[in-house]
C-alpha cells in the first residue's frame, strides 16, 4: 500500500504536494503538532476553493476531521478518479493563513 505521513502545524502542513496512485488504497498518517485542531480534506475535482470562506461540506471529496493537538491518526482511502485535488485544513481561518496544498493522482 502507499503510505505517507503529514504533519500539520500552526498554520501550515509540512508539505503542499504529494503524489499517489490512482485505484489503489492510500495510507495517510497525519500528526497534529500544532496547538489547535487541524484537519487534512480532499476537495472535489473543480471546487477548489480560493477562499475559506467559500467552504461547504459538500466540497468534501474525503478527509480525515479534524484532530486535536498531539494527536497521529491513520487512515486510508482509494482514489479512483485521477486529478489532481486541492487540499485544504478547512476550520475556519486555517486555508486563507496558508493550509493549502495538493494532491496529484496519476
Ligand atoms: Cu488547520
Amino acid at each position: 500500500m502507499t503510505a505517507f505521513k503529514v504533519k500539520a502545524t500552526d498554520f501550515e502542513f509540512d508539505n503542499t504536494e504529494w503524489t499517489v496512485p490512482a485505484g489503489k488504497p492510500i495510507s495517510i498518517t497525519l500528526t497534529n503538532e500544532g496547538k489547535v485542531q487541524h484537519e487534512w480534506a480532499v476537495i472535489n475535482l473543480g471546487m477548489d476553493l480560493e477562499k475559506g470562506s467559500d467552504f461547504t461540506e459538500d466540497h468534501v471529496l474525503w478527509e480525515i476531521e479534524k484532530q486535536d493537538a498531539g494527536v497521529t491518526v491513520t487512515e486510508s482511502f482509494t482514489f479512483d478518479t485521477p486529478g489532481t485535488y486541492q487540499i485544504v485544513c478547512a476550520l475556519e481561518g486555517h486555508v486563507d493563513a496558508g493550509m493549502v496544498g495538493k494532491l496529484v493522482v496519476s
